[in-house]
């Protein structure tokens, strides 16, 4: 770790390291240095990120954007140069690393602590969409291929179930035949996409409360962070996942399903959030398709779960064996209450 952090060219010496926060994909840490100066840094999974170039290539070119865009957001994640001036760097081995300046003054919530929290951060991704309006979508890279692609991640499962690589199939049944049995349902967002019935903008694609910064103080939106799937998208990915992790009333990974809920108070509040900012840019199948939006991402992301499970954990970061087992579990409980608030949910978006 000192000749990682030796290669960054830090305001006074590093006192101390730690791993940091609850990411399920790179590995973080809190620096602070004898200046009393914090910063992230981070080691890219590159087994998520199968080009680790791309996905600095397309940061670099991201932040610079939104440093333009002060009239917008407040804060932009900033990259700390190395001594020789690059913006990350490349161990022998062929590791990914990269310092940001920690942005200060700020908390970084899983769950919201009031409704006006999760407000604040629909207002943070929905300013984040507008600064990205006017971004040349085609010059990025597509980091991870078909990330937001249902049906393409359904056929990921299908190849999981068939190969059983860890031996999970058999305990597995219930919810591999329960996400099997949504397939059509999920894969109708990917349908007007392709009938060319909604717009590709450039979107954030991982809308967790937990990659927004917001003021300690004020609570309000500081800084947008984890640029890592920042790629051509559909709207409704970003709202959907949004309402997928934040406006549940448990963790992702909660056992007890009594306790997961959708909160349609939470519903309600971010979908008013999001639209106060971005409204006027989206077009009516946009607006009309943002539940369909949430549905969506809570089944493909309980899909992407199982199939990590399935295949012995090899993707997102765990726990215990069973844990994502559980979050697809989670998931499930959670499309069973979109099912049921069906009506509710598309009634607070098109009153709008
Ligand atoms: P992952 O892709 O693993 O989710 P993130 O980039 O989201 O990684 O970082 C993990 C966590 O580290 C975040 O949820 C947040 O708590 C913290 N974090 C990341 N970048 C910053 C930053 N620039 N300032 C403060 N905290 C940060
Ligand atoms: C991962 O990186 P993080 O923890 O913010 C994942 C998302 C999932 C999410 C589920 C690059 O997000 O797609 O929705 O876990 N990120 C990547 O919690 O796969
Ligand atoms: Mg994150």
């Amino acid at each position: 770790m000192e000749n990682i952090i030796r290669v960054f060219y830090t305001d006074g010496q590093v006192i101390n390291c730690a791993r940091y926060g609850n990411g399920h994909i790179n590995e973080t840490y809190l620096l602070s240095t004898n200046h009393s100066h914090l910063y992230i840094l981070q080691k890219l999974n590159k087994n998520v990120f199968p080009d680790c170039e791309c996905v600095m290539d397309n940061i670099i070119a991201v932040t610079s954007h939104l440093k333009k865009k002060s009239n917008i957001i407040k804060q932009t994640l900033t990259l700390v140069p190395t001594r020789n001036g690059d913006l990350y760097y490349v161990t022998e081995t062929g590791d990914f690393w990269r310092l940001y300046e920690f942005v200060n003054n700020s908390i970084c919530l899983d769950s919201p602590e009031s409704p006006d929290d999760f407000r604040q951060s629909a207002i943070a991704y929905g300013q984040f969409q507008n600064a990205l309006a006017d971004f040349p979508a085609e010059t990025l890279n597509e980091t991870i291929s078909r990330f937001h692609d249902t049906p393409s991640r359904f056929e990921q499962l299908k190849c999981a179930v068939s190969e059983d690589r860890a031996g999970r199939v058999k305990t597995s049944r219930r919810e591999i035949d329960a996400f099997f049995a949504r397939e059509q349902e999920g894969a109708i967002l990917a349908g007007l996409l392709q009938k060319g019935e909604l717009p590709l903008r450039v979107t954030h694609n991982d809308t967790k409360l937990n990659n927004v910064m917001l003021d300690d103080v004020n609570r309000k939106p500081l800084c947008v962070i984890d640029l890592d799937t920042v790629m051509p998208g559909l709207v409704a990915y970003d709202f959907g996942d949004s309402i997928r992790f934040g406006a549940s009333t448990a963790a992702e990974d909660e056992q007890d399903l009594e306790k997961v809920r959708l909160s349609i108070e939470l519903f309600q509040v971010y979908s008013a959030g999001f639209l106060s900012e971005c409204y006027s840019n989206l077009t009516t199948v946009e607006i009309e398709t943002l539940p369909l939006g949430a549905k969506t991402m809570t089944l493909e992301c309980g899909v992407r779960f199982l199939t990590d499970h399935l295949n012995g954990d090899i993707y997102f970061r765990t726990a215990y064996p069973t844990q994502n087992l559980i979050r697809c579990r989670t998931q499930l409980k959670l499309v069973e209450e979109m099912d049921k608030n069906w009506q509710e949910m598309n009634h607070i978006i098109q009153i709008r």
